[in-house]
């Protein structure tokens, strides 16, 4: 039997702990279910776009748009949208950040993002649909996955509502655009944007619907305090998935253990955004229980570590990886589990594990 990707992990050598880590968590095969297409833009791009649209990086802190709060973090959302305009850079932010994937040892990755009605390019006069915005995503997937050789990154790709923006019949229309692509990579939907406004109940009739005709859905939940009743709703809805969860009452905890749903978990975002005082403290350590055995791992909650936006937050996949093994003493075995086990949480079904990754393909045999 050839070396498996995990073995081959396990045999790095280097001398100190740190570089011997660093090294771990870049080779450790990843899956990343939580990412925002454009809070995951390359710097050196939005400096880029930003100068060919005549914004001024410096003015606009673009160079260095590092935040300090959730509020400061939808500035930058806003920044970035100034600089995103075209379908051209939607494409553009999907390539780049699929190679990106690539090189930081990600196998497997559900990209979502919020449709914008935006014109082909800066010389295009019509706002294009929200069809083509989707088009111009899984162009840019299929463009790496075209000039790539070798294992590939699997991309799939999660469709938003933004509950800050939009309304319930946007969603509904969302809904439909994700049914239409369906077929074609487009595998759940997300509801997501300024966790202050919106209301919940404007949007669970278009999710009941996705989730009726197949999505699978994922809830960003308990991002600010002072919405437990949210909350509690959003666990009698019970999605696939939820994420972020820093702010959750007892009692909403509780149920959340209970319920099994997994929970994607985004360190340096919400230490940056001001919504776990410290990473020591970060809600991982309520969720994560360590187990090595299968029976037992069916116990405890999955939890996804994720990205939330690589760009904005500044951090890779791997320096995730990196800081809970750091901040809470995970050996590799145990990384290494708990990157496993995010598999379970994803929204492939199992007939549909296909996705050209060798070293994905064998983890699959290795959870068998
Ligand atoms: C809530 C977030 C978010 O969709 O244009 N977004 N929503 N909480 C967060 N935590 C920090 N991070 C990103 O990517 C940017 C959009 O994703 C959502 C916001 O709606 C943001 O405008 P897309 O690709």
């Amino acid at each position: 039997k050839s070396p498996t990707r995990f073995a081959v992990v396990m045999a790095v050598t280097s001398t100190s702990k740190s570089a011997r880590r660093d090294e771990f968590v870049h080779r450790l095969p990843k899956i990343e279910l939580h990412a925002h297409l454009n809070g995951s833009i390359r710097r050196s791009t939005l400096c880029e776009l930003a100068a060919a649209r005549g914004i001024d990086a410096a003015a606009a802190m673009l160079d260095s748009p590092t935040p300090q709060t959730l509020s400061e973090a939808f500035d930058v959302f806003r920044v970035i949208h100034a600089c995103v305009t075209t379908l051209q850079d939607i494409e553009r932010l999907a390539v780049e950040l699929a190679y990106d994937l690539d090189d930081d040892g990600v196998v497997y990755a559900e990209i979502r993002t919020t449709p914008r009605a935006l014109p082909a390019s800066l010389a295009a006069q019509d706002a294009g649909t929200l069809d083509e915005y989707v088009e111009a995503v899984l162009r840019g997937f299929e463009r790496y996955t075209c000039e790539q050789m070798g294992d590939k990154v699997g991309l799939r790709l999660i469709l938003s509502i933004d509950r800050a923006k939009h309304t319930a019949s946007d969603a509904q229309a969302i809904v439909d655009l994700a049914l239409r692509f369906q077929t074609r990579g487009v595998v759940g939907m997300d509801l997501s944007g300024d966790p202050t406004k919106g209301e919940w109940a404007n949007f669970e009739p278009a999710l009941q619907r996705a989730r009726l005709h197949g999505l699978k859905i994922t809830l960003h939940a308990g991002e600010v305090r002072g919405r437990d009743d949210e909350m509690a709703a959003m666990l009698a809805f019970h999605p696939d998935r939820f994420g972020h969860c820093c702010f959750v009452s007892a009692s909403n905890l509780a149920l959340l253990k209970q319920s099994g749903v997994p929970i994607e978990l985004c360190l340096t975002s919400n230490l940056l955004s001001n919504s776990t005082p410290s990473l020591e403290r970060h809600h991982f350590r309520d969720h994560y229980t360590h187990v090595d055995s299968h029976a037992e791992q069916e116990e405890c909650t999955v939890c996804c570590i994720s990205t939330d936006d690589s760009g904005v937050f500044n951090s890779p996949l791997s320096n995730e990886f990196r800081l809970v093994m750091q901040t809470f003493a995970l050996d590799q075995q145990q990384a290494f589990h708990l990157a496993r086990r995010t598999l379970q949480a994803t929204f492939l079904t199992r007939p549909r594990l296909d996705f050209p990754s060798e070293a994905t393909n064998q983890l699959m045999r290795e959870d068998d």
